[in-house]
């Protein structure tokens, strides 16, 4: 699925994060950059060693919300921006403004790097337990918001896991 917001394009589709050809990929991590499971685990499997060497030797940890970026090794993207969700425990504990803020923490980045495609992941609805339904309304309404203020990147591809997770972005 597809839809346009002025130039930018935002596509939905159903797949593996680390089989993406946009420039950029986003990684679900945690505050410590210690290669977990998930998407994390896919990612640095497939990357190579050169990711997580990298992360050792520019950065200690990521708080909650924050970004920080990596070439891509081994995978298609050239980048990957290392960003950490929220752990959801009941909704009211800050977990939507954190959620939101990896993503746009996410985009800004991308902006600083004249990255022009970049693809997501559904953050925080994995390991981190947040409700996918909650989480797809953040997720898309954060990116749009921010298409609409920039104008960039070209394209924002979420890559969504199961058919499960596709369809509650679809109808979001
Ligand atoms: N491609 C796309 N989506 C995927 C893939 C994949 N290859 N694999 C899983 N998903 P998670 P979190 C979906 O757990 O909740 C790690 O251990 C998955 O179905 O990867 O933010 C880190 O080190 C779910 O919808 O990330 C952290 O400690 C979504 O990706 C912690 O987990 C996110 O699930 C982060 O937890």
């Amino acid at each position: 699925m597809k839809v346009t917001i002025g130039d930018c394009v935002i596509e939905l589709v159903q797949g593996d994060i680390t089989e993406q050809d946009t420039e950029a990929i986003v990684n679900a991590a945690n505050e410590e950059l210690i290669p977990g499971g998930g998407v994390d685990g896919a990612i640095h499997r497939k990357g190579g060693p050169a990711i997580l060497k990298e992360l050792r030797e520019k950065y200690t940890r990521c708080p909650t919300g924050e970004a920080v970026i990596t070439g891509g090794g081994n995978l298609k993207a050239k980048y990957v921006i290392h960003t950490v969700g929220p752990i959801y425990k009941d909704g009211k504990s800050g977990e939507p403004e954190l959620l939101r803020k990896a993503y746009e923490n996410s985009l800004k980045l991308a902006l600083e790097y004249g990255i022009s495609s970049i693809s997501f992941p559904s953050l925080s609805t994995g390991a981190y337990g947040y409700p996918i339904e909650e989480a797809s309304i953040i997720a898309l309404s954060t990116v749009i918001e921010f298409l609409k203020k920039h104008k960039a990147p070209d394209l924002v591809r979420f890559v969504l896991w199961g058919e499960k997770n596709y369809k509650a972005f679809e109808k979001t």
